[in-house]
């Protein structure tokens, strides 16, 4: 059945929440048909990540999206069917007032950050009674198990991926369009998101002293800024520096299906956050990811909650190099130099049991599939 759909998403910082809820929208018009508006207070950062996207326009639609831009004073409309805050965005008091006037009521969600942490499993899918209104908040979460509320993939994505990897001619393009020459077939080559990392430093020099070349391509941003300082000069998206055994590739910040392309090309995906740490791992490629640095090291307990199940199918030499080598980048470490040289070393037991885990996603189920199925329920 074909419902209307709000989804509100608020920037706040870089780049995740926007990717996240763009993915979504986009997912449940091309593929479910629904019809979604997507409400956005910041569209230079989605442009970013979608050059279709215009910042000028207050309202525009894209891939059969309706993208509003959301500015502080809201500006009335009549609720959707289903309302989905992202990340707990807090939404327009008109808004939520004029969901209590509308009968049925929206079904009304929250949609929280993806975790593989376990306690998300018994959390997933409970109401929130609002304190005063007729309303109920449902909390939605991502998850790497059945009992959660799955992952954001489109249908067809493991094709497109696998369409890519095994064409040379596809990947030349690739490297040809991002100004870089084909990287050395001996090289290794690894993409670089992070966030600001006390641990670069040790990693670059573990980079530049290994035998074993290595090209780092780097999107403009913190990483790219991160390096500069430390090769102590300006390094411009579109150049090339080297350092021993290191080059590092400077390119633009890259919109979504390109990124998608670089973690499909690249031997290893150093990621971050939420929405590339997915795609990293639906690229079948091996990860290091860095969570998004919280306090009172949240992040380092999802870190462990993902090495558990992550790791806990890697053979007993790789398994612990891999978590050591995580926990260390995450904890910003510089045993990251130390544990580097044995990291590279397995990266053809890592390589094989990426693709294994990509394949075995699926089984958590599709986000977009879930949480529609999840809403019919409950307007019937
Ligand atoms: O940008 P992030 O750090 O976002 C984070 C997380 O979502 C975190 O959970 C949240 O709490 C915090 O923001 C506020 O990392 P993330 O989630 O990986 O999002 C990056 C997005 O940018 C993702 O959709 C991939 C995309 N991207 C591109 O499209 N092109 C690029 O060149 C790069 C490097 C990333």
């Amino acid at each position: 059945m074909v419902r209307t759909w709000d989804i509100f998403c608020s920037v706040v910082d870089n780049f995740g929440d926007i990717g996240v809820c763009w993915r979504l929208a986009r997912q449940l018009s091309s593929e479910l048909g629904q019809s979604v508006r997507l409400w956005v207070d910041d569209l230079a950062s989605f442009h970013r990540l979608c050059r279709a996207v215009n910042p000028a326009r207050t309202s525009q639609f894209i891939d059969a999206v309706e993208v509003r831009h959301w500015y502080v004073t809201f500006q009335q409309v009549e609720p959707a069917d289903i309302v989905i805050e992202g990340f707990g965005v807090r939404l327009p008091a008109a808004y939520v007032e004029a969901m209590a006037a509308r009968l049925p009521h929206p079904v009304w969600i929250n949609l929280e950050y993806l975790s593989a942490e376990s306690w998300i499993d018994g959390c997933h899918g409970l109401p929130s009674p609002h304190p005063s209104l007729p309303l109920v908040k449902y909390f939605f979460f991502p998850g790497f198990t059945s009992a959660s509320g799955g992952l954001l993939m489109e249908s067809g994505l493991a094709q497109a991926r696998e369409t890519f990897q095994s064409d040379p001619a596809a990947m030349a393009v690739f490297w040809h369009a991002l100004g870089l020459a084909l990287p050395d077939g001996g090289a290794l080559r690894v993409s670089l998101f992070c966030y600001d990392n006390a641990a670069l430093p040790a990693l670059v020099e573990a980079w530049c002293s290994d035998p074993l070349p290595v090209v780092c391509i780097v999107p403009e941003g913190a990483a790219l800024a991160q390096l500069s300082r430390i090769a102590n000069q300006r390094i411009e998206p579109g150049s090339c520096l080297k350092l021993g055994g290191l080059t590092i590739a400077a390119i633009p910040f890259l919109d979504m299906e390109h990124y998608d392309r670089l973690l499909w090309a690249c031997d290893l995906n150093f990621v971050r956050g939420e929405d590339s740490f997915l795609r990293a791992q639906l690229a079948a490629r091996p990860l290091v990811w860095q969570a998004y640095p919280q306090e009172e090291s949240a992040h380092l307990r999802k870190t462990s909650a993902f090495l558990e199940r992550y790791a806990s199918a890697l053979d007993s030499a790789a398994g612990p190099v891999f978590c050591a080598f995580t926990r260390a980048w995450n904890r910003e470490s510089t045993d990251v130099g130390r544990h580097w040289t044995a990291l590279r070393f397995h990266r053809k037991s890592l390589s094989a049991h990426a693709r294994c885990w990509a394949g075995k996603l699926a089984a958590s189920g599709s986000l977009a599939i879930k949480l529609a199925e999840f809403c019919e329920d409950r307007l019937k």
